[in-house]
């Protein structure tokens, strides 16, 4: 089934959500590679997100939304013991007409609805290098909030998901069955993997011997995943909390460089244009352990360049498996464009090595 396909049943989903009234519109919303994301707006001029959760990335949606409900809740009580603002600290579940936080659809497609938190625009990019250390507090926060979160309650939403070394064996299984005859054309690429195969091990190692711990982490820590108050630049709360598992926080950091700290964009196919900002990395490096509040081990703030560049391999190693078995994950817009995406990251990584020296922080 196409995904247009899957979100046919749109209209039947909206129906079990007929207590927020009736929607005048219902159109695609927002940037995400993974769910289906539309806003509805209703009569009263009421907002929502609905989305269609993508169940090949989350095969069990209900557990998803388990952990999503408890995560929520949990910030919630912490941030109004702190005297924050309760109302827009994090996602808010709208329920089905039934009380349920999904609704399964007649061709088995997964919905659920959130309520739109009003006066927050998302960003693709940064816009100034005091927002990317804000986000980075924001994100340092949203680990701290779930610092005393139950993780043996966490339901595991993507198995292996940074497993990095199990990545590149996907990677490596993917190029043996070469289903669509591509990998002729990624030598390059599938070579600068297999020079990183050691590397690759570096976090999992480091937790095998008890050097680096688990936390409950948010695992998709893209700046598109955070609202900032859309007059005061503050961010107000993290989003898309599909992932929240437990994870290392320097991966947590890592992905946020990734994504932001790259002079181009993840998809930019102009090479020559994409390297790592130092000066957006040590922005966000001071914002993240300011709001990590000290929490952090110094083998962790050793390990967070690792992290950057370990994220930006995994991810890359991810696009081209995508690339290789089909494009069946991440959304694509474009021909080639999971390709793309793959030879951008590798020249952020390649960048990245080079810059070693200067991205040491302890
Ligand atoms: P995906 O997993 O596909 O990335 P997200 O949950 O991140 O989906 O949602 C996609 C986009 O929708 C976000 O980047 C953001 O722009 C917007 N969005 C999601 N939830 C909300 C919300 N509660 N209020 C306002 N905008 C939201
Ligand atoms: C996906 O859902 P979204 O667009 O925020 C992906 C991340 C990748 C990212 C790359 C569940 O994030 O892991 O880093 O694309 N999410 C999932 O842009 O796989
Ligand atoms: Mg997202």
């Amino acid at each position: 089934m196409t995904r247009e396909e899957c979100c046919s049943k749109k209209a039947e989903a909206l129906a079990a959500f007929s207590h927020i009234g009736k929607a005048v519109s219902s159109e695609r919303y927002g940037n995400g590679h993974i769910n289906d994301t539309f806003l509805i707006v209703t009569e009263s001029g009421k907002r929502y997100i609905f989305q269609r959760v993508n169940h090949t990335v989350f095969p069990r949606p209900d557990e998803v939304m388990e952990n999503i409900v408890a995560v929520t809740e949990h910030i919630r009580q912490r941030v109004a013991a702190e005297g924050g603002d309760v109302a827009r600290c994090t996602l808010v579940v709208v329920p089905t007409d039934l009380g349920d936080s999904l609704y399964r659809d007649s061709i088995g497609s997964y919905w659920r609805m959130y309520e739109f938190t009003e006066q927050t625009v998302a960003k693709e990019r940064a816009d100034s290098i005091q927002s990317f250390t804000d986000c980075a507090e924001a994100f340092g926060r949203f680990q701290g909030y779930l610092s005393d979160f139950d993780a043996s309650t966490l339901h595991e939403a993507i198995v292996n998901f940074h497993n990095t070394p199990v990545r590149y064996e996907n990677l490596m299984r993917a190029v043996e069955k070469d289903p669509l005859g591509r990998v002729a054309q990624v030598q390059q690429e599938i070579a600068f993997v297999k020079e990183r195969a050691e590397f690759v091990h570096t976090l999992a190692k480091a937790e095998q011997e008890g050097r680096l711990p688990l936390r409950v982490t948010h695992n998709d820590t893209k700046l598109n995943n955070i609202l900032f108050d859309a007059e005061s630049d503050q961010p107000v709360c993290v989003i898309d909390l599909d992932t929240v598992m437990p994870g290392y926080s320097v991966n947590d950091f890592g992905d946020s460089i990734r994504f932001g700290a790259n002079t181009a964009a993840e998809d930019e196919p102009d090479l020559s244009k994409v390297s790592l900002d130092l000066e957006l990395y040590h922005a966000y490096a001071k914002g993240f352990l300011k709001g990590c509040d000290g929490k952090l081990t110094d083998t962790e703030i050793a390990l967070l360049p690792i992290g950057a560049r370990m994220m930006t391999l995994e991810c890359g190693m991810r696009f081209l498996t995508d690339y290789i078995e089909g494009d069946t994950y991440f959304r694509i817009a474009r021909p080639g464009h999971n390709l793309d995406r793959c030879r951008c990251q590798f020249a952020l990584v390649a960048d990245m090595e080079r810059k070693a020296e200067q991205m040491k922080l302890n």
